[in-house]
């Protein structure tokens, strides 16, 4: 695994804990603060209650659709049913990759699928928490033919690299032949990795950002990060974007609110972790039972807020710093996107995509989107 040092990671969180505590008028913590070891325990946990939908209907998605995603990723617009892509029975014609892996067991489903379809795999997981990545590098003894390669790292704040390994079997035939007419000359010309020094075909990356991660982000940052994303991508490649879906007829508030406030308490014990975690980390004093686990609905933005509310009039020390506290006055800890399909396809076409094919589960609760890279 590659690491970022722990100075550097520190330094960071001080950063983001001083600028976000003294913002007016609405103090703020950045989310991807929650994820160090514990609160990447309690979020796996958050993944297994009843009232959070999200993981199991993607998970379902996968489990019902792998094979008809990765058809669509190497063959895109073939009809459904179609035999899974003979011409791609060559080794390493491509390569998964996956921004805010986590421990990557939903995409164990899509991964053990497309090793039936190309027995030597390399998956790229990127996360910022290295214990999670563990998991997802012990993928590889669970499924053969998998090769992990994990990168640990803020995909938002650090650079990170995304492999488009050489094929081991320059000889097999082109991704380009079993590509539909007016689709294959645009999206997969052998010709494109003469920008590398390994001349030759290419790899084609399939890059998840699934788990609905896209949704801690503002759209603005939301676009700039698939458009990061995008500048490591050619033509050929595509992102699998799994997004939770706004409320609707079959989808009321109240299931959604319910998904952020479990009534055992653990997405409350995850978003109480971040204070826990700065108290840690940078010898901060917050008293973690004068602060309380707040969800809100903000249909102005279409948004789950979560907060940590003062209980009382209060002030807490940091690095030197002294925060103060009204009675009543909030942290707001994350944003959660629920996204229309139309913004959706915005949110894709803006950022330099071109979305193919939408998998949803049968009430709609979320969606799994392929967009190619023409
Ligand atoms: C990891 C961002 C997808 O927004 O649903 C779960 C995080 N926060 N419960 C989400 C989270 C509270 C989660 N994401």
């Amino acid at each position: 695994m590659t690491t970022a040092t722990p100075v550097s990671l520190n330094e960071a969180v001080l950063h983001e804990a001083l600028s976000g505590l003294t913002a007016k008028p609405q103090k703020t913590l950045s989310p991807w603060l929650f994820y160090d070891d514990r609160g990447s325990q309690l979020f796996e946990a958050i993944t297994d209650l009843p009232e959070y939908y999200l993981t199991r209907t993607e998970r379902a998605l996968f489990a019902t659709h792998a094979d008809d995603i990765l058809r669509e990723f190497l063959s895109p617009g073939a009809p459904a049913g179609a035999p899974a892509t003979q011409a791609f029975l060559s080794p390493d014609l491509f390569t998964i990759a996956e921004l805010g892996a986590g421990s990557a067991t939903k995409t164990g489903l899509l991964l053990a699928a497309a090793t039936r379809l190309q027995p030597n795999l390399l998956y790229q997981p990127i996360d910022v928490s290295a214990s999670a990545l563990e998991a997802a590098e012990n993928l590889a003894a669970t499924i053969p033919g998998l090769r992990v390669q994990a990168q640990v790292a803020n995909y938002v704040t650090e650079p990170y690299t995304l492999q488009h390994p050489p094929a081991s079997n320059p000889g097999a035939p082109q991704p380009a032949l079993s590509l539909p007419k007016g689709l294959a000359s645009e999206t997969w010309d052998p010709q494109d990795a003469r920008t590398s020094n390994t001349p030759g075909l290419r790899s084609r990356v399939l890059a998840l950002y699934i788990g609905s991660s896209i949704g801690n982000f503002a759209p603005d940052e939301a676009t700039a990060i698939l458009r990061r994303l995008r500048s490591h991508l050619q033509p050929g490649d595509a992102l699998l974007l799994g997004a939770d879906l706004a409320p609707s007829a079959h989808k009321p508030i109240s299931t959604i609110l319910a998904a952020y406030d479990d009534a055992a308490g653990v997405t409350a014990a995850f978003n109480l972790n971040i204070l826990h975690r700065l108290n840690r980390d940078l010898d901060a004093d917050f008293n973690l039972d004068a602060f309380a686990h707040r969800a809100r609905w903000n249909p102005v933005d279409s948004r789950i807020e979560m907060h940590l509310e003062s209980l009382i009039p209060q002030a807490v020390h940091i690095s030197g710093h002294r925060i103060q506290f009204f009675e009543g006055e909030t942290i707001h800890t994350e944003n959660s996107y629920k996204f229309t399909g139309e913004a959706l396809d915005t949110l894709l076409t803006r950022s330099g995509f071109t979305p193919t094919r939408t998998f949803h589960d049968p009430t709609r609760s979320f969606a799994l989107t392929l967009a190619h890279t023409l």
